[in-house]
């Protein structure tokens, strides 16, 4: 496995000589500079109080990104992360862009706000810009039991390109919003995952990332909504959030693979050992454990939770919402561009969507306006899906006879069509009787939590793994298995 790269590969002249690097030209508007100026080192406080804890004078081998070679966009160096060059980096301006969708299409994309979706537009970037510091705070006790130092190293790219897309949304608010958007940049930095005042807007922001399992399992399933989003956003008429996301989905899929490739990881583990010890059946729980790597009906309640809850991160299936952000020119369907077989308006168009009515679950035939979250959830289900099949490889050939699932789309949801409904992971509708006798099959239990836990002990020895997880098959940027990828001071 390699790791993702998108097919839009940004042209980037980034001035790194300015306080702030930037390819926007910063130290052309003055008001904007002031601005970023004042919120940078709120910023910094924020990273320095709720970023990785205890790693912050670490020196940290990281990626950055540089130049304008479409190819060689990062340089890896050693940084502490309080020193990482944060700035405000957006994919090169096409020129004659048009809007590609709603009822402007055709029209030349906005360079300016337009008036009449100011307050729509606002909404999407805050909600996008919470996210970003949340996965950080959510990630920020992980580091105290890292796998490795390849693992370390890989959490804390992960945690300042979030902080870095927190900047690409300040930067977007503070430009293009005045006094409110100034006050919704602060307000960023204010709100705090799982925190029952303020919390983070979107549900699976506020969930605990205990454990580097829900740590992966979240980059795989979570950060992979981040991509849809993204890939949406991406193509909005709105032309400075479209250029701001092209650049962030560059940074995206290294989140993915990380992902991906830390559950093939404890997967190729898991199967290494029950190899070695003579067990075939997953199901050989506790002889699984005393052998100190993760059970695999524990790796499926996993994917069921993280799994479950990411899809609650696309709305209502049916929204009206989604619906005027689309009809606006605002926020686009999956790689909208690439779509040839409707007009890209979709007045007259349907879109099939399962429903829950009449006490059942039935496929209906929605205007495809209304169902723009749907056909996202369906893109997202598809490409997650995918990757799971990349996982279920690894079973082959191992003699032990075990598949992961994703759960069907109404199994434990609670934004939604299927929010007031039990559904099993089959899909079958259920009683809440018979939903909450099965729960602790279906959804991890604290027992599988402790046991988790009782696997996070730091590792942090130059080239050695954590005994639940195997070595990755290459180093990050092409480095020797003893590199050592974090120095800690
Ligand atoms: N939790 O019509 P509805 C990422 C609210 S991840 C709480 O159902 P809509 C990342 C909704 O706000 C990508 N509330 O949905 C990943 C609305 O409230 P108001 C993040 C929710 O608006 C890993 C009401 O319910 N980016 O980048 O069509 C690490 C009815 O709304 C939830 C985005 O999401 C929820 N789950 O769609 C780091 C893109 N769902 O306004 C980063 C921007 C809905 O009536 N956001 N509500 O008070 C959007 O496009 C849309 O806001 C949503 C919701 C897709 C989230
Ligand atoms: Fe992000
Ligand atoms: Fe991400």
């Amino acid at each position: 496995m390699s790791e993702e790269t998108t097919e839009m590969t940004p042209t980037i002249e980034v001035n790194y000589a300015d306080k702030i690097p930037n390819n926007v030209n910063l130290s052309e508007d003055r008001r904007l500079q002031r601005a970023m100026e004042k919120w940078q080192p709120e910023f910094i406080d924020w990273w320095k109080s709720m970023g990785p804890d205890g790693f912050q004078d670490a020196d940290v081998y990281l990626r950055t990104a540089v130049g304008a070679d479409p190819k060689g966009w990062a340089v890896f160096d050693y940084v502490k992360m309080p020193e990482y060059r944060w700035g405000i980096l957006l994919a090169a301006k096409e020129e004659g862009r048009v809007i590609p969708f709603g009822k402007h299409k055709g029209e030349p994309a906005w360079q300016e706000v337009p008036g009449e979706y100011r307050s729509m537009l606002k909404r999407l970037i805050v909600i996008q810009g919470d996210t970003e510091p949340a996965s950080v705070e959510q990630q920020r006790y992980l580091g105290k039991t890292c796998p490795s130092l390849y693992d370390l190293r890989n959490l804390f790219q992960v945690n300042v390109e979030e902080g870095r897309h927190l900047w690409a949304m300040a930067y977007l608010l503070q430009k293009y919003f005045g006094k409110d958007g100034r006050e919704e940049a602060e307000a960023l930095l204010n709100r705090r995952s799982g925190d029952a005042d303020k919390p983070r807007i979107l549900g699976a922001f506020n969930e605990k990332t205990p454990d580097w399992l829900s740590f992966f399992m979240f980059t795989f399933f979570t950060d992979r909504d981040g991509k849809m989003q993204l890939e949406s956003l991406a193509q909005s008429g709105f032309d400075p959030l479209a250029r701001t996301c092209r650049f962030m989905l560059t940074e995206e899929a290294h989140h993915m693979f990380v992902g991906e490739s830390g559950v093939s990881r404890v997967i190729r583990k898991t199967l290494e050992r029950m190899q070695e010890a003579g067990i075939s059946d997953p199901n050989e729980v506790e002889a699984v454990r005393a052998l100190g790597v993760v059970d695999l009906p524990t790796l499926q309640r996993k994917v069921n939770f993280h799994f479950s809850v990411t899809l609650d991160l696309f709305g209502a299936e049916v929204s009206t919402n989604a619906a005027n952000a689309f009809n606006a020119g605002i926020k686009g369907r999956y790689r909208e561009d690439r779509i040839e077989d409707d007009d890209h308006q979709l007045l007259n168009d349907t879109y099939p969507v399962l429903r829950y009515l009449d006490g059942e679950l039935k496929v209906v035939e929605e205007p495809a306006l209304n169902a723009i979250n749907a056909r996202l959830l369906d893109d997202y289900i598809t490409d997650a899906t995918a990757g799971v099949k990349r996982w279920n490889r690894l079973f082959e050939d191992s003699g032990v006879d075990f598949q992961i699932t994703v759960p069907h789309k109404a199994f434990n949801r609670r934004v939604g069509e299927f929010c007031e409904v039990h559904v099993d992971p089959q899909g079958n509708l259920v009683s809440a009787e018979a939903w909450l006798a099965k729960r602790d099959e279906w959804l991890p239990t604290q027992a599988d939590e402790d046991y988790l836990l009782s696997l996070m002990k730091p590792v942090t020895e130059k080239g050695k793994y954590a005994d639940w997880i195997a070595p990755p098959k290459q180093g990050i940027d092409k480095k020797p298995g003893d590199f050592e990828y974090v120095a800690l001071n």
